[in-house]
């Protein structure tokens, strides 16, 4: 080919390739690393066993293949999917382990373009998918920017209600012995931080507590451990004394000194670095979960849910927009683990879902994002079907415990709008959790509207 023919053509190439950041976040367990997994375990079959038929590319027949790249941001993780797909490939098959912090993947798809114009240059154009795995936990700290350290302490102490207060009071008694104004006491301030830091995951652990603040402490990443990690709110009064006298040698001074240091380096550096770079957000949500728990969870899943929306409330001069130009321009919220539940609940779930964001996200400015609620499970660790009770046949899942033994089961009914007094007193709703499917090797993973989620996410970039 003649070098200015060649030129032009690898030219018109690269203008038919595009790039996309996709992130994916939710609170821990929400089901991430299943959701990225699957993604990249549906995109990679597309060419030999396509498992994704409301894809429009594949409804098209333009979907060509799709394979994994190195991930160009060298400083972060690389996603693990080898040992996500292993965990679900053992016998038995196991779910991948929790992740901890933010990584990173590459998937480049391959297709035919759309427009004739396009196919005339090229007969093949490339996406790059970037996917990014962060903690929801993350996004719980930004209301951090525009508080200062007693402005949050205050806040803290007025969220110090019911279980989380009895949780608190461990490290209560011990932040009780701290002097405000005497010489800074770097070991007993590491120990209170870090029974501060335990109560954070009670709140968790125990309580399905999920708001808690600031979101780093429970999932610090490289930070574990160091200083900047190490403070916690002032629960004691705050005279006007201690303020003016608390210079940063003083136990409170430090205090401050490390919140705000939190703020900047921590906290805004996030926004900065990575919340900046992201063009689709993908927000899972467990729903099932705390309606299993109960309600203080369930209102406190609400609670975090609203709290991550914040971060995509630019406004005209909003912090956000202060701190970056942001650049999101869909967000999907998918309500994950819908196995779980048999498929006539489904649409509940998604009104459930949409009741959590819609009253959230109506109030506040969100400009130039489109965003959509939709019911997901990545893996789908059970099959729907029916039971014969005494003629009638009812809805049921088949599949198989953590055991490994076989059950039939009903779960309950899912509520399709925020649950009242009502629902948790009589109602109740009980699922067990399920052992992956066995999957043949080079069978993509079953799931339900993964294909759904992706066009969305991903279809308008295929022109
Ligand atoms: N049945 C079913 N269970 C799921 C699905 N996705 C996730 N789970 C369950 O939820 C758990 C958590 O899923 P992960 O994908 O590890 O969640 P995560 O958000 O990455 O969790 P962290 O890394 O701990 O923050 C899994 O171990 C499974 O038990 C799904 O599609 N179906
Ligand atoms: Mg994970």
């Amino acid at each position: 080919m003649p070098s200015v023919k060649r030129r032009v053509k690898q030219w018109v190439s690269r203008g038919a390739d595009r790039h996309v950041r996709l992130a994916v976040t939710g609170l821990s367990r929400a089901g991430k690393t299943a959701f990225i997994t699957s993604l990249i375990n549906q995109l990679t079959h597309l060419g030999t066993q396509p498992n994704l038929p409301l894809l429009q590319l594949v409804q098209q027949g333009r979907a060509l293949g799709a394979r994994r790249e190195p991930h160009p941001h060298m400083h972060l993780p690389a996603f693990d999917y080898e040992n996500a797909m292993h965990a679900l490939q053992m016998t038995p098959p196991t779910w991948p382990s929790p992740t901890r912090d933010v990584s990173e993947v590459r998937v480049a798809v391959r297709y035919r373009p759309q427009s004739a114009a396009m196919r005339a240059l090229n007969d093949m154009a490339t996406l790059y998918v970037d996917i990014v795995d962060y903690p929801g936990e993350w996004l719980l700290d930004l209301p951090l920017l525009s508080q200062s350290y007693p402005q949050w302490s205050q806040k803290q102490t007025s969220m110090l209600t019911g279980k989380r207060a009895e949780l608190a009071k461990v490290w209560q008694a011990k932040a009780a012995q701290l002097d405000p104004l005497a010489p800074a006491d770097e070991k007993q301030l590491a120990e209170v931080a870090a029974s501060f830091t335990e109560f954070l995951h009670a709140c968790k652990a125990h309580g399905g507590l999920h708001w808690v603040q600031p979101g780093r402490f429970v999932l610090p990443g490289e930070l574990a451990g160091a200083p900047v990690v190490q403070f916690f709110p002032w629960m004691g009064a705050l005279t006007d004394d201690i303020k003016a006298k608390a210079d940063k040698h003083t136990n409170y001074g430090l205090l401050k000194a490390r919140y705000d240091y939190y703020c900047e380096h921590v906290v805004a550096q996030f926004y900065r670095e990575h919340f900046a770079k992201i063009d689709r957000q993908v927000i899972l949500v467990d729903t099932l979960q705390p309606l299993n728990v109960g309600p203080d969870a369930f209102h406190d899943m609400r609670l975090a849910v609203e709290q991550l929306m914040q971060s995509f409330k630019y406004g005209k001069s909003g912090l956000l927009k202060r701190l970056f130009s942001p650049r999101i321009d869909k967000v999907l919220f998918a309500a994950t683990k819908a196995d779980h539940v048999t498929p006539e609940q489904h649409p509940n779930m998604v009104s459930l879902l949409q009741q959590i964001v819609h009253q959230a996200w109506q109030q506040a400015a969100f400009e130039g994002i489109e965003m959509r609620c939709q019911s997901v499970a990545s893996v789908a660790a059970t099959t729907p079907g029916f039971v014969d009770v005494k003629g009638t046949q009812h809805a049921a899942l088949k599949g198989e415990l953590d055991d490994g033994s076989g059950v039939t089961l009903y779960p309950g009914d899912v509520p399709n709008q925020l649950p009242d007094a009502d629902f948790w007193q009589h109602q109740g709703f009980d699922f067990p959790s399920f052992r992956p499917p066995h999957v043949p090797l080079d069978a993509p993973l079953p799931h339900i509207r993964m294909d759904k989620a992706l066009d969305y996410l991903l279809g308008d970039k295929f022109r």
